[in-house]
This record gives structure tokens, C-alpha cells and sequence, in this order.
């Protein structure tokens, strides 16, 4: 056994190279070919592939370092037999490329200057004057044959600065863009999304500016560096343009780098920027490739989502999940109606918001229906149906002016309460197309009669579709009364910006110790939810008693 350092292998020249991924930890067995790191610039990604197969000792790098040629990536433990056979990892020979060198070279050798060499006899054209017609072929791009074009970034007619990517190449183990090796016009495309390519084929004509035409290379450089280009030649002059290469020509064109994705390198660098986990964003390109949208559209749902985020930690809300109903028994998707998801939100905002309290009573109403009852024939008379929500609407406004901390609501800028002088009450109303609050106004100043006549008239507008906008707005506070249907409690959602709520529940005759016997006596189930970031429980005690003490007394309305 021997410790063999496999370094970084030539890349092309380029310096700093970013470690985007080490897929390796101490301890790992690799094999031959297996990717130890995964470098990426701005223009390409590639994997770097252990030369050797071994147990990795040491990791040379971290995610986030920068690496050039050279610079040790493992220490490998190797059997003798195989580090017999291959020359010292731990000395790359860029340029000398020899069968046993760490680094994967498939393509031209590395020192041989035709590798830069422009790759098709194409010939660019020069106008006499103005704009110069400059066919751009694909670079060296480490000798690959039949490179997939996954991307045509350029449409004909668009304008490209020097540096924009042009196409998008992507073999099974690197992606690559091409960029623009001038700033100009595309004129014509000579490529489509899905063509097979190779070094030297042509893949669009640009116009640019005869100055701007980028100059021959005087001398190829050896190994062509990864992000400059690889060869130019001055338009007219003979030899087509190539465009800059985008990859290290000896490398086998990287890999996507984590697991089963597949990305060009700005997409990959969009994601690092933002911290995305490319394997959690689903792809819509071709070939399950991801985009930069794709990338866009992951965040936005989470940025949509955000309540939820930390719900494992406890500080948010977690979502609900989505239940393939179907698959226990038939179903049918209803629309909802606009009010109702208006409803929805506003109760999902106002439970989320309010950090309620709900306290219970029982009214003693025993009194107040057999005045009620009473007044039925003159209600009729009178063309008005007396139901006990005009009593409750008449208790509720007494005990506001009473207790003026629930005439209240919360200032926005959280620095003061907005304390009213009027006393204007909504009544929830059920209806067909769902929950509607209309709002009675002066409650304190009107009389009975006026009440059942106001709140039956805007309960049946209501049921009818036709209450404007005004008629739900401006409400103190706010009744639900569920004491026709039934029920003998319920915890009210406060309608928030008001900051209590009263849930009325059915009346009925329950036995009532009154000191020496139990009497029969017509109870009332009341609850009353308030916010108790404005109202405090003993304002809240005092409220609800005065509010109960009314209803089992309603000659207190006079006092
Ligand atoms: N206990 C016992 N009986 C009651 C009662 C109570 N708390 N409240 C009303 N009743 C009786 C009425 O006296 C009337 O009986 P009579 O005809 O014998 O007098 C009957 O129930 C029907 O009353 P009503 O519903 O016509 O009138 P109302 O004034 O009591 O209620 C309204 C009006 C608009 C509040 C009601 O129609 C309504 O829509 N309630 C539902 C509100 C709602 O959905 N709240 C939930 C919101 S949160 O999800």
C-alpha cells in the first residue's frame, strides 16, 4: 500500500477555480474514474475523476475552496500494483499527458497546439464597410464528437455582448456554454436545440462592427485556458471564429454534479447563489433539465410558502398536506365561491393574528322572552319579528359603552389603540353563497323596534345578494348567533380589526339552583372571544357580566 496525492488536473489554465462539490469523504473506497470533486467556473462545470482506485486517507479541499492545476484534492491509499503502474499523482504533468495522468484527458493532448487551433475551413466574410459577417464555430471542446446542443440561448436578431452565452452543450458528465467571442448581431443560426455537434461546426453568424471583430490568436496558447478564447482569426482573413471555449479542452466535459441532475453551469451558479438544492427543484427542460426559471419558480413557492418555514422548530405553521382523496372513495371538486375564499382568508388571517381568549356565561333570559312573547302581537302589528337578537344587540351596546376598552381597535403602527365614540355592530348572517357581516350603526341609540326591523332587513339583503360594500363596514364589534340552529357552545373567531366577538348559542330551560330549590329557568349559552393583545381579562369579566346581567334584566337598559 502506498499514499498516492492526486491533485488538480489540468484545467485549461484557469486559477481559482471554484470547489463546488467534494463527493468523497475519508474513509470512502473509490474507483478508478469515480468523481472526487466537481470544480465549476462561471462558464462550466466538471467533475475531476480519481485517475486511481483506492481508500481515500485525507481530503486536500473543502466545498467552497478554489483550486488551480496542482493542487492536491486527496491522499489516496493505493495498492502497490497500481501505484507501480502509474506515474506520482501528486505530480500533474498538464501538457505531458501520459497514460497514468490524474486527470481525465479524452481529448487532443494537452500540449499540442492544434487542440486551440480554430476547427472548421469555414471562411468569415468582411464587408467593405460597417459590419462585419462573423461565422462562429464551436471551440475545441476537448475532441468530443456528437455533444448534445440542449440550449440555443440566441435567437436570430438578438443582440449579444462579448461573453453571452450562445448555446448550451451537455455530454453525460459536463455541461458547457459557449460564449459569444465578439459582441454583434446573430444573423443567421446555423444550429437547433437538440443538433449533435463537434469541434468546429458552425453554429451562427454574427454582424459585428469591424473593430470589435476579436483578433486572430498569433500563437495558440497550449493548453487553451477554459473561459478565453480559444482561437480567433480576423474576419476575412482566413480561419473562421471559434467560440471562446467554455470547458477545460482536456477534460471530459463535467458532470451535472449532484446525483441525477442536470444543469448548465449558470444555472448551477444561480443556484449556489440563492442556496438552492438543485435536487430539490423540479426540472421542466428537456431532457429533465433543469432552467434558471425552474430555479425562480422553487423559490417563489417557498418565498409563498414562508409561514411555514421553521414549522419543524415549532415557530411557524406547517402545510396542510395534499390528500389524494379519490383514492378512499368517489369525490367531487365544488368550486368555492368568491365569498366564501374571501371568508377562508380572513379567518385564517384573523386566527393567525389574534391571540384570542373566549369566556363562557349562561344568560338567565327567562325574563327578557316572556317580555318577548309579550310584545308579539304588537310586533306583528308593527310588521316586525322580535327575535332575541334585538335584545342581544341592544345588551351588546350598553355593555360597550360600559366597558369602553372593548370599543376598540388596534392602531397599525402598534404604538397606540384607536378608541371609538360610536357603537356600530355587525351581525353575521348565514347565507347560501356563505358568511356575510352587515353592520348595524348607532345600536346604543336605537330602540328595539328599530333593531329587528334594521337587522332583519339587512339579514334578508344579504340572503338576496344585495348589500353594498358600506353596509359591512365600520362594525365595533360583532354578534354570530347560532341560537336558531342549535348548539350549546362555540368559540367565535374575533373579526379582526374589531376585538371581541359574541357566539350565541341556543336558549333553553335548565335547572337553576336559586338559592333553596332548583327552578326552571330559560338559559342562554353565550361566549365571548376578545383580543387579548387589546383587552385584558379583567375588562373582559367586567364586560360579559354587565352584557349577561342585562339580558337576565333588561330594565338595566333604562339605568
Ligand atoms: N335560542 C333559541 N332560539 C332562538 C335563538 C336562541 N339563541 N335565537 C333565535 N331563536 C329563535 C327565534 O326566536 C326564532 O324563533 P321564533 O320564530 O319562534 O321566534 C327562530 O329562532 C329563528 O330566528 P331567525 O334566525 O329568523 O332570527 P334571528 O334574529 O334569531 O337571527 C340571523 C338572524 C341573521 C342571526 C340568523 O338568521 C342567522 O343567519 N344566523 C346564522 C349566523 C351564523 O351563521 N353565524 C355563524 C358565524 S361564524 O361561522
Amino acid at each position: 500500500m502506498t499514499i498516492q496525492v492526486i491533485p488538480v488536473p489540468d484545467i485549461g489554465g484557469a486559477e481559482d477555480v471554484d470547489v463546488i462539490e467534494v463527493c468523497v469523504a475519508p474513509g470512502d473506497a473509490v474507483d478508478a474514474e469515480q468523481s472526487l470533486i466537481v470544480l465549476e467556473t462561471d462558464k462550466a462545470s466538471m467533475e475531476v475523476p480519481s485517475p486511481l482506485a483506492g481508500k481515500v486517507v485525507a481530503l486536500k479541499v473543502n466545498e467552497g475552496d478554489t483550486v488551480s492545476e496542482g493542487d492536491a484534492i486527496v491522499e489516496l491509499e493505493v495498492g502497490q500494483e497500481q501505484a507501480a503502474g502509474e506515474p506520482a499523482a501528486s505530480e500533474p504533468t498538464a501538457g505531458e499527458p501520459t497514460a497514468g495522468e490524474p486527470a481525465r484527458v479524452d481529448a487532443a493532448p494537452a500540449g499540442d497546439p492544434a487542440a486551440a487551433q480554430p476547427a472548421t475551413a469555414a471562411a468569415a466574410v468582411e464587408t467593405a464597410a460597417g459590419p462585419t459577417e462573423l461565422p462562429v464555430a464551436v471551440p475545441d471542446i476537448g475532441g468530443a464528437e456528437d455533444v448534445d446542443v440542449i440550449e440555443v440561448c440566441v435567437a436570430e436578431g438578438d443582440e449579444v455582448a462579448e461573453g453571452d452565452s450562445l448555446i448550451v452543450l451537455e455530454t453525460d458528465k459536463a455541461s458547457m456554454e459557449i460564449p459569444a467571442p465578439a459582441a454583434g448581431k446573430v444573423l443567421s443560426l446555423a444550429l437547433k436545440e437538440g443538433a449533435k455537434v463537434a469541434e468546429g461546426d458552425a453554429i451562427l453568424t454574427l454582424a459585428v462592427a469591424a473593430a470589435a471583430a476579436p483578433l486572430p490568436a498569433a500563437e495558440p496558447q497550449a493548453p487553451a485556458p477554459p473561459a478565453a478564447p480559444a482561437a480567433a482569426a480576423a474576419p476575412g482573413s482566413g480561419p473562421p471564429i471559434t467560440a471562446p471555449a467554455a470547458v477545460a479542452p482536456e477534460a471530459e466535459p463535467a458532470a451535472a454534479g449532484s446525483g441525477d441532475v442536470y444543469a448548465g453551469p449558470s444555472v448551477r451558479k444561480l443556484a449556489r447563489q440563492l442556496g438552492v438544492d438543485l435536487g430539490e427543484v423540479k426540472a421542466s427542460g428537456p431532457r429533465s433539465r433543469h432552467t434558471k426559471d425552474d430555479i425562480r419558480a422553487y423559490v417563489k413557492a417557498l418565498v409563498d410558502k414562508k409561514p411555514a418555514a421553521g414549522a419543524a422548530a415549532g415557530g411557524a405553521i406547517a402545510p396542510i398536506p395534499e390528500v389524494d382523496f379519490s383514492k378512499f372513495g368517489a369525490v367531487e371538486l365544488v368550486k368555492m365561491s368568491k365569498i366564501k375564499k374571501v371568508t377562508a382568508a380572513n379567518m385564517a388571517r384573523n386566527w393567525l393574528n389574534v391571540p384570542h381568549v373566549t369566556q363562557f356565561d349562561d344568560a338567565d333570559v327567562s325574563d327578557m322572552e316572556a317580555f318577548r312573547k309579550e310584545m308579539k302581537a304588537e310586533a306583528e302589528a308593527r310588521g316586525v319579528k322580535l327575535t332575541p337578537l334585538a335584545f342581544l344587540l341592544k345588551a351588546a351596546a350598553a355593555a360597550l359603552r360600559y366597558e369602553p376598552s372593548f370599543n376598540v381597535s388596534l392602531h397599525a403602527d402598534g404604538e397606540h389603540i384607536v378608541q371609538k365614540d360610536y357603537v356600530h355592530i355587525g351581525v353575521a348572517v348565514a347565507t347560501p353563497a356563505g358568511l356575510l357581516v352587515p353592520v348595524i350603526r348607532d345600536v346604543d341609540k336605537k330602540g328595539l323596534w328599530q333593531l329587528a326591523a334594521e337587522s332583519a332587513q339587512l339579514a334578508q339583503q344579504a340572503r338576496d345578494g344585495k348589500l353594498l360594500p358600506r353596509d359591512m363596514q365600520g362594525a365595533c364589534f360583532t354578534i354570530s348567533s347560532l341560537g336558531a340552529i342549535g348548539g350549546t357552545g362555540f368559540t367565535p373567531i374575533v373579526n379582526a380589526p374589531e376585538v371581541a366577538i359574541l357566539g350565541v348559542s341556543k336558549a333553553a330551560v335548565q335547572p337553576v339552583w336559586n338559592g333553596t330549590d332548583f327552578v326552571p329557568r330559560q338559559m342562554l349559552p353565550v361566549a365571548l372571544s376578545y383580543d387579548h393583545r387589546a383587552i385584558n381579562g379583567a375588562d373582559a369579566g367586567r364586560f360579559f357580566t354587565h352584557f349577561v346581567s342585562i339580558l337576565g334584566d333588561i330594565r338595566r337598559l333604562l339605568l
